[in-house]
């Protein structure tokens, strides 16, 4: 070994030596440090940035003006088309809230139904097929309808989200709606279809045509609720037909209301279009798939803010009975939480962690608070689901209807 090396290591010489002598020891042999030898360091004095023109430095600056701009450029732009007369009647009625930035359209093969429609912008397909007469029941009138005006109706369905309304079994909203869909995915949107099934009472022709408009709607659709007539039966008998089908329009209008204020009203903490996007996925584009395509959309208002109070009508939200999802098998949610200054932390966390505990353990959960001094004291809470299997359009998807017309 190097000498000069050797004479900075200390040995043991006494390998039995206790821990307190040999540091005695140490202290004894090695010479104490009076001096760290001061490190000289040298710097230099940046000289001082020119200071930029004014008119420079505002050309790269983000103004409050360009900001503004950019804002009004990024926002979602919302359309609401209903289609046949269910449709038309559900959009009018939507019409009458005056959604801010959220467009309306009627489209129908009926020009009286149309004529009395209440929207934004209305479309008549089909006129040289059914001389605005409606399909009279028949789908396939209905799809050719759809077909006459397709180019027309891309052009026209230009929005970010698309939101198909219609109900099932009739000729023109079974038969159109699944091509709109399809035109609106072609002009970029991305599709919320929601549909009602018909009544038992209205005959199985009605529910097959039904049950086909589903499966083409699902699978042009990003996602598609299906809303069953006969459920509202079981859940409020002895309902008047008309009475049911105004519950149903409510249902329908609050749950599309719901999604577009979910993202469209800048929060605390906010959910946007990006977030919808992820939580819409389909597992693929395959009609097998479009099973699962499904969303359920529930809303609750509460006003008293205990832990029991909050899980309870949270899971009230969520567990839709139109929809009967399987809770546990979703995998994407979104939660939306609006309510005045007093809400606190505590609560907003009793109301997600409840999604997250009652829904799939791997899902993707986003939820957004938003500030509304307007709900005085109450809380009003919105969860949407996603991915999970819908028996409803399992039901669509698997049957077999080549021969169910003939
Ligand atoms: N929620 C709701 N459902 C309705 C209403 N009217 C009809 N329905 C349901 O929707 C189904 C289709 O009816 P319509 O929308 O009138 O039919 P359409 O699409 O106009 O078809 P055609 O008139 O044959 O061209 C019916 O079988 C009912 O189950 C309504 O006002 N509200
Ligand atoms: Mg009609």
């Amino acid at each position: 070994m190097n000498d000069d090396l050797d004479k900075n290591v200390m040995h043991v010489k006494d390998p039995s030596m206790g821990l307190s002598r040999a540091i005695q020891r140490m202290d004894e042999e090695v010479p104490p440090i009076n001096k760290i030898p001061m490190v000289k360091r040298h710097f230099t004095k940046l000289p001082p940035l020119p200071a930029l023109p004014a008119k420079q430095k505002n050309a790269l600056l983000d103004l409050d003006s360009d900001l503004k701009t950019f804002l009004t450029k990024r926002e979602v732009r919302t359309l609401v088309v209903g289609v046949g007369g269910a449709g038309n009647n559900m959009t009018s009625r939507f019409q009458q809230m005056l959604l801010p930035g959220c467009r309306t359209l009627c489209v129908n093969t009926d020009v009286q139904d149309l004529y009395y429609s209440n929207a934004d912008e209305k479309i008549l397909i089909g006129k040289q097929l059914t001389k605005g007469l409606g399909a009279g029941n028949d789908h396939q009138m209905g799809e050719l309808a759809a077909l006459e005006d397709y180019d027309r109706l891309v052009h026209l369905l230009d929005a970010d989200i698309v939101f198909l309304t219609c109900g099932l079994g009739g000729g023109t909203g079974t038969g159109a709606t699944p091509l709109i869909a399809k035109a609106a995915k072609e002009s970029g949107a991305m599709v919320i279809s929601i549909a009602t099934m018909p009544f038992k009472m209205e005959g199985i022709t009605k529910e097959r045509i039904a049950f086909q408009g589903l499966k083409n709607l699902a699978d042009h659709s990003d996602t598609t609720i299906p809303l069953s007539n006969q459920k509202l039966i079981s859940l409020v008998p002895n309902i008047k037909i008309h009475q049911g089908f105004k519950i149903m329009d409510e249902i329908l209008i609050r749950s599309v209301k719901g999604i577009i204020n979910l993202i469209t009203k800048p929060g605390l903490v906010n959910l946007d279009f990006a977030d919808i996007q992820s939580i819409i996925k389909r597992k693929s584009q395959a009609l097998e798939d479009a099973m699962y395509s499904t969303s359920v959309i529930g809303m609750t208002e509460v006003s008293k803010f205990s832990d029991n109070h909050l899980k309870h009508y949270t899971v009230k939200a969520l567990d839709n009975p139109l929809i009967e999802p399987e809770i546990g098998d979703i995998k994407n949610a979104l939660v939306g939480i609006a309510g005045d200054s007093s809400v606190k932390l505590k609560q907003v966390d009793t109301v997600v962690a409840t999604v997250s505990e009652k829904i799939h353990p791997d899902a993707n959960l986003k939820w957004g608070f938003i500030s509304d001094n307007n709900l005085n004291g109450k809380m009003r809470i919105t969860v949407m689901g996603h991915g999970f299997k819908s028996p409803v359009l399992e039901k669509a998807i698997m049957a077999d209807y080549t021969t169910a017309f003939t």
